[in-house]
């Protein structure tokens, strides 16, 4: 066995060089999700540094029959791209392929490889005057792969649609080391099955994206932000509402976050500070952005908050008069996940529900789990123009965190009765993973999940992809 490892090793390098594998301490970082639930361990890191090489790697793996796990910017929020705890898997980085191949301003797209981080991939957009609409808490580090191969959501979600709806073209390597080139950059092309889709949302089942043709779309000439506080999560929903009604198309983002969870990022968040005279029991951060010049929409959401204040739905407000404050704003949001864990053990649930039910869905999860353990603490924050709210909970605080999540089951069981009562998912934007694969028995069962398994046999007869993941035991 040492000497198959050894052999394997081998033949890696000589397809990938000098710096295509890591072993030993350099592996360790790889084998950790971002949460810390999972420690998992791989003969080694291999970092392929260009789709030859990938599929290569693939060549050698296949023959060898060893498991293989994509691994991006490794933020996944469920464990979806850590290697199981016997050390047979071998993590496959794709950060060294990370070459923006073309940005196309006339066409509206751009062509990037899988370790690309997000951020770097908006920045070239945004140099061609172009907007990559996609954008979540964790773009710094999470990278193109990554975010295609879980159909990652965010911020924007209610204007651009998910990962998958910016995708035009795919090229990726099967499981089988056969390189798919599908780098089309048509917007109309029907010719049989999309299989972009089916690569896009796989989680690295069904072999590996290894650089993809993304849509731009125009970069907005004016944007607006505010932070407001609200008295009840009813009154962010009504909110919602109200500003749709003034100019449903300029909304760029509409986040809810609860007064519990922006007491953790004041309190944790070095510079965190907030614009408001005083704390409040729940917040949403707008941002209507608009390409057409003086479009006016600062009034447009004065006015929209203006009958906000007269009709109860808001307490106060604050705008960003200046990038700086803009970003400062955004802050308070973004860094919300990285203040939950200072914080303590948190169990997390990525869950959607009809925007119309957010409210309803808040307040009866909160209320079943505060019944389950008294003195949780109920954080729930998240993207409330589409849906998905992260309705997390954090540890009581005199409890020890390990005999927390040793209740991660029960909580999360009851969220999701709450959620199946009212029509929603279980896994909104962040996948399934590892932590969510004995959920999809009971939620997708049936002809949807066999179905999903004959396309997982056709494409990875051997079970290579991902092992471990996406689907039950
Ligand atoms: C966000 O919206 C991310 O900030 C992380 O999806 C959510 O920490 C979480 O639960
Ligand atoms: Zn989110």
């Amino acid at each position: 066995m040492l000497d198959d490892t050894a052999a394997m090793l081998a033949a890696l390098q000589a397809a990938m060089g000098p710096r295509g594998l890591l072993v030993g301490d350099d592996a360790l970082p790889y084998c950790r999700d971002w949460r810390d639930l999972y420690h998992g361990a791989t003969p080694a890191v291999a970092r392929p540094a260009n789709t030859g090489e990938l599929a290569e790697l693939v060549r050698i793996c296949v023959e060898r029959r060893v498991p293989m796990v994509p691994q991006g910017g490794n933020t996944s929020m469920v464990g979806g791209a850590v290697p199981s705890e016997d050390g047979r898997q071998l993590v496959v980085s794709l950060a060294r392929m990370n070459r923006v191949r073309d940005v196309d301003p006339h066409d509206m797209t751009m062509v990037v490889e899988a370790g690309v981080p997000w951020k770097t991939a908006q920045d070239a957009a945004a140099e061609h005057g172009c907007l990559l609409p996609l954008s979540i808490s964790s773009e710094g580090t999470a990278q193109v792969g990554g975010i295609l191969s879980t159909n990652a959501g965010g911020n924007n979600t209610l204007r651009y649609g998910n990962a998958r709806d910016l995708v035009l073209g795919i090229e990726a390597v099967l499981p089988d080391g056969q390189v798919l080139q599908a780098l089309r950059r048509l917007r109309k092309d029907n010719t049989g099955y999309a299989l972009r889709h089916l690569l896009v949302g796989a989680e690295g089942t069904l072999g590996f994206i290894s650089a993809a043709v993304l849509k731009l779309v125009p970069r907005p000439l004016e944007t607006v932000v505010a932070l407001c506080a609200v008295p009840s999560a009813q009154a962010a929903t009504a909110l919602f509402r109200g500003v749709q009604q003034h100019d449903a198309a300029a909304i760029q983002a509409f986040e809810y976050m609860s007064g519990t969870g922006m007491e953790f990022v004041l309190r944790h968040i070095p510079g965190a500070t907030l614009p408001l005279a005083q704390p409040a029991p729940h917040y949403v951060l707008i941002e209507l952005a608009t390409t057409r010049p003086g479009a006016g929409l600062r009034e447009t959401l004065q006015t929209a908050l203006e009958q906000g204040l007269e009709s109860g739905t808001l307490d106060d407000a604050a705008f960003a008069e200046s990038e700086a404050q803009r970003q400062a704003i955004w802050k308070l949001r973004e860094e919300h996940a990285e203040a939950q864990k200072r914080e303590g053990a948190s169990i997390k649930n990525d869950v959607s529900v009809p925007v119309s039910r957010v409210a309803e869905m808040i307040e009866r999860a909160s209320a079943a789990c505060a019944a389950l353990i008294p003195g949780v603490r109920p954080v729930p924050f998240g993207h409330l123009g589409d849906g998905n709210i992260h309705m997390n909970l954090e540890q009581p605080e005199s409890w020890e965190p390990s005999d927390f999540l040793a209740r991660s089951d029960d909580v999360m069981h009851a969220v999701n009765e709450v959620v199946r009562d009212l029509g929603g998912s279980f896994s909104a934007e962040h996948g399934v993973g590892r932590l969510k694969t004995s959920m999809m028995p009971e939620w997708r069962g049936g002809v949807e999940l066999e179905t999903m398994r004959r396309i997982k046999a056709a494409l990875d007869p051997l079970g290579l992809m991902n092992p471990g993941k996406l689907f039950p035991a």
